[in-house]
């Protein structure tokens, strides 16, 4: 199993890539915030208490997240390898990733990670907030809020993945086919 984790501050492209590599490489593409925005749309238990912190751009608790996100890998039981797009996003959440995958007798494969600087990240979610009707993206202190969550919260989770030498830096500003190509180069080095 191949098994990637996408990694990058808040409009990194995480997304735009995963739907991409999902298709070129027939993986299962779970992305946490899509999931926690599909349960926002139809109002459920689980969405009503994400919104509350996502409007603000603050990280959803860990134990909501990660038993979503459990339940999200459970039911992909045939699935050739994983991408995991905007999780986990702290030291928890890692752990618990960890242990899932143990437990399918199967691990992390390596950690993409986005490189994008910080006034780059603001210019592309201000853009997406004129018609994403994301309230994440429509305000620029809350976007700069998201990307300060992502250095307090997440940006630690590197040394974590790199300690195991799993860590794969990539540029990720250019066009999304150039991005593509160079993840992909990542992808393919780990088959060999
Ligand atoms: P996410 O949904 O994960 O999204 P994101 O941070 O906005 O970014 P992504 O990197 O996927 O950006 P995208 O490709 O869309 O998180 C939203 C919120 O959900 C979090 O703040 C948090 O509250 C909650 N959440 C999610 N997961 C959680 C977890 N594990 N724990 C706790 N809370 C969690 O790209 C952004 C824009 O850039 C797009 O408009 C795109 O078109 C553009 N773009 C992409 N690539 C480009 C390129 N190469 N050049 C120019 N523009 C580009």
């Amino acid at each position: 199993m191949i098994n990637i984790v996408l990694f990058g501050p808040p409009g990194a492209g995480k997304g735009t890539q995963a739907n991409v590599l999902k298709e070129k490489y027939g993986l299962v593409h779970i992305s946490t915030g899509d999931v926690f925005r599909y349960n926002i749309k139809n109002q459920t238990e689980l969405g009503v208490n994400a919104k509350s912190f996502m409007d603000k751009g603050q990280l959803v608790p860990d134990n909501v997240t990660i038993s979503m996100l459990e339940a999200e890998v459970d039911q992909a039981p045939g699935a050739k390898g994983f991408i995991f797009d905007g999780f986990p996003r702290t030291a928890a959440q890692a752990e618990a990733l960890s242990n899932l995958l143990a437990k399918k007798n199967t691990e992390v494969s390596a950690m993409i990670a986005l490189e994008v600087d910080d006034e780059i990240l603001v210019q592309r979610l201000l853009e997406r907030g004129k018609t994403s009707g994301r309230q994440d993206d429509a305000d620029e202190s809350i976007i700069r809020n998201r990307i300060k969550v992502y250095y307090e919260e997440t940006a630690i989770l590197k040394q974590y993945y790199l300690k195991q030498d799993k860590y794969y830096g990539v540029d990720g500003v250019g066009s999304i086919n150039d991005i593509t190509q160079r993840v992909s180069a990542v992808i393919d080095s780990l088959k060999n």
